[in-house]
């Protein structure tokens, strides 16, 4: 063999290879001694995102990461922009929660044309447009079609009126978690005649929002003795809003939700709310985890699930001290 030869064994041995990968459509993620990544928020208003973010920095010196984070402030467009910037600096691997189903397709398919491995974390994309294992690598999260039916079941067994009147005050709008947990809750409380979900609004996953759409729907349905919220923080704001209006959360309106913060095991401890199903936020090392299987070359599950534990007067002690 001349050295042409070789040269031309080498450059189809490495077309081979690219094929392999392209064929699978997932760019391959080399071994290396330290990675550069991206980590791109896309909001941090609420202690949930604040205690992610913070598994991924405390997750970069033990892994070999690099890490860059970024913070979209609740902007679907910013979170694109990031991602843009993050591949122009040459990240390795991508780790991304998109903040709605849709609008972050384009930002998972930029980082794929620049063979850059994507795993998207607690939350996922509309299907039908990128799918895991193809369009990026995995979804690492919980089953939150699950956590709605867990709520509703709760419910279901701890309510102890004859008619339940629902609130549900659901997350961002076109977010994976607030499609998901609406449907599985609705699904699930209809197998209860005994309820009706009278008004379902969106509070942004947001206290403050949570706070104002529950004091208006509090007008329009003064008989309402049931909140189902997307998440706690919403949880918290609509208790607030309940208690200005004179109510008593706990006794004549059962407040329930998903996450487990600290504030909401407090309000569990304080009987002020039911239930919330855990969604947990601490994402690094098992972000680390499947991302080093992915550089040895393992297939990985499009759906590497999250199993969630539930929060209730009789656990909820027991919990605080390592909630967020
Ligand atoms: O429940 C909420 C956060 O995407 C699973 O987003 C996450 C949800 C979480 O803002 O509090």
């Amino acid at each position: 063999m001349n050295r042409r030869t070789i040269l031309m064994s080498v450059t189809a041995i490495g077309l081979a290879l690219t094929s392999v990968a392209s064929a699978q459509g997932l760019p391959p993620l080399e071994k290396k001694e330290r990675y550069k990544v991206g980590f791109s928020q896309m909001e941090s208003n609420n202690p949930w995102r604040i205690a992610e973010t913070k598994s991924f920095v405390d997750t970069a010196e033990s892994c070999n990461w690099d890490l860059i984070t970024t913070d979209a402030a609740g902007s679907a467009a910013k979170q694109v922009a990031d991602v843009e910037s993050m591949i122009a600096q040459g990240i390795d691997v991508l780790f991304l929660p998109p903040r709605e189903e849709k609008p972050l397709i384009p930002a998972v398919k930029r980082a794929q044309a620049a063979g850059i491995p994507t795993f998207l974390v607690d939350r996922s994309v509309d299907p039908n447009a990128a799918v895991a294992g193809e369009d990026f690598v995995a979804f690492l999260g919980s089953d939150f079609i699950d956590q709605g039916r867990r709520v509703a079941e709760w419910l279901s067994e701890n309510f102890e009126g004859d008619k339940g009147v629902i609130v549900q005050l659901e997350g961002t709008t076109g977010s994976s978690p607030a499609n998901d947990r609406k449907k599985g809750f609705d699904d699930a409380i209809a197998a209860d005649d005994r309820f009706e979900i009278v008004a379902s609004q969106t509070g942004d996953f947001a206290r403050d929002l949570g706070r104002q759409v529950m004091e208006t729907l509090l007008q329009a349905h003064p008989d309402v003795n049931v909140v189902y919220a997307h998440n706690d923080e919403m949880a918290i704001g609509a208790i607030q809003a309940l208690e200005l209006a004179g109510r008593t959360p706990g006794e004549d309106v059962l407040v329930v939700s998903i996450d487990g913060t600290r504030d909401a095991l407090q309000a569990i401890i304080d009987g002020k709310m039911g239930v919330t199903v855990e969604s947990s936020p601490f994402f690094g090392p098992l972000a680390c985890e499947v991302m080093n299987r992915y550089a040895d070359g393992e297939t990985i599950e499009p759906w590497v699930q999250v199993q969630d534990r539930i929060f209730t007067a009789e656990n909820a002690a027991d919990h605080i001290d390592e909630a967020y």
